[in-house]
């Protein structure tokens, strides 16, 4: 069996951290299926540069890490990564600073990367990249020569072509995508959004075979939701039942983000108790948002935004022996979040765009399927393409966000019984196996299909050539058709 070789920015020590971002839980979770190790940044910063990866193993999984200077953490990490590509990516162009010297780090932290990982890759490896941060990584492997199959999977959304067309480096970051074999996105939404890109930046073509044909390379780009472990959050049958709050909870788990749609939520909750007042000192909403990346400037924003908001409505509505809004600036530790979610009468789940987000498919895991809890869901969330039983919500429009309040707190038994078994056998069957399995075999059969050991026909092989040569002299137009074929 191949060895997997799992890259991405972040390498999280499991035994250490008592909060976890959803990529590293994917990407753990599949590692333990899998021999192979882990390889990326052990989130240290060392005045000096220090090339020697650090390996060390632990609970049956292998790490190999290396550390970023102060100049790459701030123009590789807060700056290309997300101050570039993350605000963009999540269709924020408003937010994103493109300041002078923040891609040449980009790139030379990636060749950092791959120079580091080239060493230590045997002949039968899958490579798996993980995310913004190291779109050029592959690009650079390749320069060394590896010729193993690479796949990257893109944990966020992809925003409208019109917006990673603002890149300034568009061009070159499409060049690095097709030097891998598979390109994974979240949702089909993300896919119809990155071949639309992939047209208009460098003329990229669907293929009749559904393939992406980019400059002289040809690439799959398909979707695989990430899901979770279900069994994770499940209540074995023996367990004492869980102790439920004389006020209901509305329970919010997230990283505070401005992608996250927090201030729209604490709007939305203030509104909704002037409306309804009978459920004031009823219910009581618990925001869980632990800071992240604060040094750059929309996050502290954001965090100063929250703080007034949930002052200003706890001032309002608060009495002696009720806080409306228990907002609490750390992280759950994961061991607590299985009987938090349980316990909370409503899971409130609103980003204003997202990836897929694990925390919607966490909560409808762990609700008692006899007494659940409603899952409260924005429709710009990856996994609404999912978990279509959710009460869906439009998260920018503040009627929309009462109404699904009232509508999921005043919600019959029989119903909250109905929606959560569906969304439980959907997360149940998109769970974080199927997501690795599929992604490695796609990967795989990528592979072998670029190195010639598996081509789909010769005949179809030539036929493909043909097509792509003469195309080549109507490219705009071509695109332009072929767009409308996907
Ligand atoms: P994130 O933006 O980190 O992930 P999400 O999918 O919700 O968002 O995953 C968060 C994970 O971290 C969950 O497992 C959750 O339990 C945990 N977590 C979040 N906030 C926490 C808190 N306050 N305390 C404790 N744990 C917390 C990125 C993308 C998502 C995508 C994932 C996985 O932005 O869209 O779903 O990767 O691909």
């Amino acid at each position: 069996m191949s060895r997997l070789v799992m890259v991405s920015n972040r390498v999280i020590d499991f035994n250490a951290a008592t909060q976890a971002g959803g990529v590293s839980v994917a990407i753990y979770d599949a590692l333990t299926r899998h021999k192979g190790f882990w390889f990326g940044w052990n989130g240290q910063v060392d005045e000096t540069e220090n090339a020697t990866p650090q390996v060390a193993e632990s609970g049956g999984h292998k790490t190999v890490t290396i550390s970023l200077t102060p100049d790459d953490y701030n123009e590789f990490y807060l700056g290309y990564s997300n101050s570039v590509l993350w605000p963009v990516l999540h269709n924020r162009l408003d937010l994103a600073q493109f300041e002078a010297g923040y891609y040449a780090r980009y790139m030379s932290v990636n060749e950092k990367f791959a120079s580091t990982l080239a060493p230590l890759i045997e002949p039968d490896d899958v490579i798996w990249i993980h995310d913004y941060h190291l779109v050029p990584m592959a690009l650079e492997l390749r320069k060394l020569g590896i010729d193993n199959p690479i796949g990257f999977f893109l944990h966020i959304p992809v925003g409208p072509a019109q917006s990673l067309l603002a890149i300034p480096e568009h061009k070159a970051l499409a060049r690095a995508l097709s030097a891998y074999d598979l390109v994974g996105l979240q949702t089909q939404s993300d896919v119809r959004n990155l071949m639309d890109f992939l047209q208009q930046s460098v003329f990229g073509r669907l293929l009749p075979s559904g393939r992406m044909r980019v400059f002289d390379a040809e690439l799959d780009i398909s979707c695989f939701p990430v899901g979770i472990t279900p069994s994770d959050f499940a209540t074995p049958a023996a367990d004492l039942p869980i102790e439920t709050p004389e006020i209901s909870r509305i329970i919010g788990i997230d990283r505070l983000d401005y992608t996250k749609g927090l201030p729209q939520k604490f709007r939305a909750f203030g509104k909704f108790l002037e409306e309804f007042p009978e459920h004031r000192r009823k219910i009581g909403l618990s925001q869980f948002a632990p800071p992240t990346r604060e040094s750059v400037e929309a996050y502290a924003d954001i965090r100063a935004e929250l703080e007034a908001l949930s002052g200003a409505i706890n001032g309002r509505f608060g009495e002696l022996d009720w806080v409306p809004i228990n907002y609490i600036h750390r992280p759950m530790p994961r061991a607590e979040l299985r009987d938090v979610y349980r316990s909370s009468r409503i899971g409130w789940v609103t980003p204003l765009m997202d990836g897929m987000n694990l925390v919607s498919k966490e909560y409808v895991a762990s609700q008692d399927p006899a007494d659940p809890g409603v899952l409260i869901l924005s429709m710009f969330a990856g996994a609404a393409e999912q978990l279509r039983d959710a009460v869906l919500v439009n998260p920018y429009d503040p009627l929309d966000m009462v109404q699904a309040l009232h509508t999921a707190i005043e919600m019959p038994l029989d119903e909250r019984i109905a929606r959560n078994a569906k969304l439980a056998r959907t997360v149940a069957k998109g769970d974080s196996i199927t997501w690795s399995n599929s992604y490695y075999r796609s990967l795989t059969k990528a592979g072998q299909r670029r190195i010639g050991k598996v081509a789909p026909s010769a005949r179809m092989t030539d036929a493909l050539k043909k097509l792509s040569s003469t195309s080549k002299k109507k490219s705009s137009l071509k695109s332009h058709e072929a767009h409308a074929e996907g």
